[in-house]
């Protein structure tokens, strides 16, 4: 009787492989793919699995990969020490054991999750490995290995005319930014903490808007929104939803593509927003709408417990089930470690942190204004 139904008239598919949760980036690195373990459990948890198609994940072929990777990029991560290049590898991106496994892994997650939505036996997709948005064509960065979210969008570009890239990581996203700077059929809007001194990658000014050359297609079709310390849920919800708001009703997107880093929430250890997780998971119900066709990928996150209720989260609101959720969990949820310190709660208060918010109304204007303006020259 307590089973969470199955959302009328669309379908969602959870695409997934256990394989990607085991692998470790070290000791001390803060990049835990056990934080997907975490999160599926809480999504079990509450019954949403019984409301989604689930899909066991395979590997990305080597071929796959090299849709959008360099052959030498990809030849050397399969086979690491082959080359004398660094490809970027280092303290970010570290070689670590089975790391061809967990790339392949997630990418192939991505690519599977298009896949389903171009040929509509899904409405929205989720892949929660996915969201590794630094990488580029022949080079790691910011622990990010592969492109999941390029090599997705160019499964989704086979059939769809233009696809809509959102992130909503407290990182730029830059790969996929770079990727198809020079394209009109992909429009990115990243949201970020902007500070090109200290806060990496240090790209994604509201200037940067795609190439400057007149004739070059891409001109225009890349909105960055840079954004100070400490911006809470209610200044963000009113940039996001006009942003995109605006952007979906000018662009007409055929499939979005939402990258849902949950770095962008307070308390998360790199990250500087004071989100709360309905705050964040406000983006996830703005954009599903539109009904869009919809790819959901995860990201960045680094509390793993924060990570877990906000994907989880967000999963019921992908299912349509965020009001009804069975507030009382099963016995073994708060017997897990991460949560059974401070006694579990689905949403705890992470908006009163020890960040100020340094984005004030007149700044938030002058972005809005500045993208309306851009989106002046987006043809219909
Ligand atoms: C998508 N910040 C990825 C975000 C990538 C951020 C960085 C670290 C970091 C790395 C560690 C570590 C760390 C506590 C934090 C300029 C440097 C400074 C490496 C120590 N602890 C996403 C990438 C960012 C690695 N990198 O968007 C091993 O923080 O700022 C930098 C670059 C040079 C390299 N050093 C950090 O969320 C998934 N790295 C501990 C151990
Ligand atoms: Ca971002
Ligand atoms: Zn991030």
């Amino acid at each position: 009787e307590n089973q969470i139904a199955r959302p009328k008239g669309y379908t969602v598919s959870w695409h997934s492989n256990p394989d990607v949760e085991d692998h470790h980036f070290g000791q001390t690195h803060p990049m835990k793919p056990w934080r997907l373990t975490l999160t599926k459990e809480l999504v079990m948890s509450y019954g949403m699995h019984l409301a989604m198609d689930l899909y066991l994940s395979r590997a990305a072929t080597q071929e796959e990969l090299k849709a959008f990777h360099k052959d030498e990029y990809i030849d050397f991560l399969h086979e690491p020490g082959y080359s004398s290049a660094v490809y970027g590898v280092g303290d970010d991106c570290p070689i670590f054991d089975g790391l061809y496994d967990y790339c392949s892994l997630y990418a192939g997650a991505s690519i599977d999750a298009a896949r389903k939505l171009c040929s509509k036996q899904s409405d929205i997709a989720i892949n929660w490995s996915g969201g590794l948005h630094h990488a580029k064509k022949g080079e790691a960065s910011g622990f990010c290995y592969v492109n999941d979210i390029v090599l997705a969008i160019l499964q989704l570009l086979r059939v769809h005319a233009r696809v809509l890239y959102i992130d909503i990581d407290v990182h730029h996203g830059d790969g996929v930014e770079q990727a198809f700077w020079s394209s009109d059929r992909v429009m990115c809007v990243s949201f970020h903490k902007y500070d090109r001194e200290v806060f990496f990658p240090g790209t994604g000014p509201l200037e940067s808007t795609g190439p400057i050359h007149p004739n070059n297609p891409g001109k225009n079709y890349t909105i960055n929104v840079p954004l100070n310390d400490g911006i809470d849920d209610s200044s963000y919800q009113h940039l996001f939803e006009t942003i995109i708001g605006d952007t979906i009703d000018v662009y007409r997107p055929d499939a979005i593509v939402l990258q849902c880093g949950a770095d962008s929430l307070g308390h998360d250890r790199l990250g500087c927003f004071n989100l709360n997780i309905k705050g964040h998971g406000q983006c996830v119900t703005f954009v599903k709408s539109f009904r869009i066709p919809l790819l959901v990928v995860g990201g960045g996150g680094y509390t793993p417990r924060n990570v877990a209720r906000a994907w989880a989260h967000e999963t019921s609101i992908c299912i349509g089930a965020d009001k009804t959720l069975n507030p009382a969990l099963p016995e073994f949820m708060p017997l897990r470690e991460a949560f059974r310190k401070e006694g579990f709660t689905l949403f705890p208060n992470l908006g009163s942190w020890r960040k100020d918010n340094l984005n004030d109304q007149k700044y938030i204007q002058k972005i809005i204004e500045h993208v309306k303006e851009q989106l002046r020259y987006i043809k219909h």
